[in-house]
């Protein structure tokens, strides 16, 4: 056999070279040594293969699981793009409602100045009517005894009226007679009751006199027309009317024409009831218990 160090001769099954003291391996611990390496070359590439095909699944791994991720944030990202939508709708309704709501406030804020206006004008009429009735009493209480009497019948007949009211019905020509300071035709006890001068024919210096200015339908206190008011008037047609802002004076509206008598102070308002028409039986039925507020009186 040759020696595989020096390449010279040795006797067969020499555990050394005798010329260069190498050991020898015999060979079929070669042949072994070859399959030994073969077998441990073999898992080295089962190995690498296997570490391959395990980095190969978990790249293909990591990928599906990416994808899944990815279809997932897509579907969240979709999911949110519809719920903002949603919100932005939900705000626009709610700016909707809440313009409404205003709208309604506002309509809330109007009825309550109306309801506080017509409050306010309310207690103003209640405050007037009080007022009025408070000086009906009072006028009521001043009476005399001699008066007693006629003022009963004319109370029970008549309304209680306020100058401003009174102003609305057209004066008619009559009972202007008695004595008159300022010679206009108009006694001073109807121009007591009317408010003009009794001591001047023409009370506001217009160059009109008082009576043709009242019976023209002219304010014989100041520019312009009196506030006449046939609707008003209509309404009382037949009524006897006590002036309960001046001295009680009664005046009776004609059914026929609407328009208003001058009757007098209580006292005198029977007398001229009497040359109207029918005081006395209208006196007569009061005593009878009639309480009607209307009575039939021929105005000629
Ligand atoms: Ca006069
Ligand atoms: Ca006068
Ligand atoms: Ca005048």
């Amino acid at each position: 056999m040759i020696c595989p160090n020096c390449h010279r001769q040795i006797p067969n099954f020499s555990e050394s070279c005798p010329n260069c003291g190498i050991a020898i391996v015999p060979h079929e611990q070669v042949g072994q040594e070859i399959k030994i390496r073969r077998y441990q070359r073999w898992v080295f590439y089962a190995i690498i293969i296997v570490v391959f095909a395990g980095m190969a699944a978990y790249a293909v791994k990591i990928y599906l699981d990416n994808t899944k991720l990815l279809e997932k944030i897509t579907a969240v990202e979709q999911e949110n793009s519809k719920k903002a939508k949603d919100l932005a709708d939900k705000e626009g309704q709610l700016t909707q409602k809440q313009t409404q709501l205003t709208q309604l406030q506002q309509t809330a804020s109007e009825s309550q100045k109306l309801l506080d206006q017509k409050t306010e004008e309310f207690k103003k009429t209640l405050e007037e009517k009080t007022g009025q009735l408070s000086q009906y009493e009072e006028f009521r209480v001043q009476l005399g005894a001699d008066n007693a009497n006629v003022f009963k019948m004319l109370t029970d007949l008549s309304l209680p009226v306020s100058n401003n009211d009174l102003s609305k019905i057209a004066l008619a020509d009559y009972n202007f007679s008695g004595l008159d300071s300022d010679q206009d035709g108009l006694s001073d006890a109807l121009e007591e009751a009317l408010g003009t001068d009794k001591a001047k024919a023409d009370s506001d210096d217009d160059g009109f006199p008082d009576k043709d200015e009242i019976l023209g339908g002219y304010n014989p206190l100041g520019n312009g027309k009196l506030p006449l008011d046939q609707k008003f008037s209509n309404a009382r047609k037949g009524l006897i009317l006590l002036q309960i802002e001046g001295q009680g004076q009664a005046w009776y509206v004609g059914p026929k024409d609407g328009k208003r008598y001058f009757l007098g102070r209580p006292a005198e308002a029977l007398k001229a009831l009497e040359k109207l028409g029918t005081a006395k039986e209208a006196a007569a039925e009061t005593s009878a218990g009639n309480n009607e507020n209307n009575i039939e009186i021929n105005v000629e």
